[in-house]
């Protein structure tokens, strides 16, 4: 079993509920977009293979990791919204500046998720280096887009 598989397997899909009536918004962050296009399209690609409508489907993008609370914020106080997933892609540099952000979108999107009671998912990756990126965008530890969009659907079932 190659290393993406094993780390599907160890992502259950069993029992979802049903969403072919459920609206998702899907906010995307433009810095690291050859990462952050990936997490998208996995996302997208999830949930439709799991019964979303297309059309259920919007995508809005923001211009970095930082923006996403704001972002995910302004789609989850819509009435029609029932979901959002946040991607980005924050790579550690020779600062602290990826801490900072890291913390703020961590917290702002929990704290939207409570503030309107949806779920809104966590897919920002927080690697070291681009590489650790890349084997999280398709690479050899999978899709983490494809996750943040099981994970979406998971939490409807509350
Ligand atoms: C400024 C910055 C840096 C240094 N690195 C990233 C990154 O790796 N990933 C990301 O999504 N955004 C980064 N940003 C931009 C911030 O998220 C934000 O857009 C700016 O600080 C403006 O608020």
């Amino acid at each position: 079993m190659s290393s993406a598989n094993k780390n599907l397997s160890e992502f259950s899909t069993a029992g979802l509920p049903d969403v072919s009536q459920k609206r998702f918004a899907i906010i995307v962050a433009e810095w690291n977009t050859e990462v952050t296009e990936v997490l998208f399209e996995g996302a997208y690609k999830t949930l439709i293979e799991n019964g979303v409508k297309a059309e259920n489907i919007v995508r809005a993008n923001v211009p970095g990791s930082y923006e996403l609370s704001f972002g995910s914020q302004v789609f989850a106080q819509k009435a029609d919204i029932d979901a959002v997933i946040a991607i980005g892609c924050v790579i550690q540099g020779e600062t602290k500046h990826n801490d900072y952000i890291n913390h703020a979108v961590a917290q702002g999107l929990t704290n939207v998720s409570l503030k309107y009671n949806k779920p809104v998912i966590f897919g920002v990756l927080t690697p070291n280096n681009q590489q650790q990126a890349l084997d999280r965008a398709g690479g050899v530890h999978g899709n983490k887009g494809d996750e943040a969009a099981i994970t979406a659907i998971k939490m409807l079932a509350f």
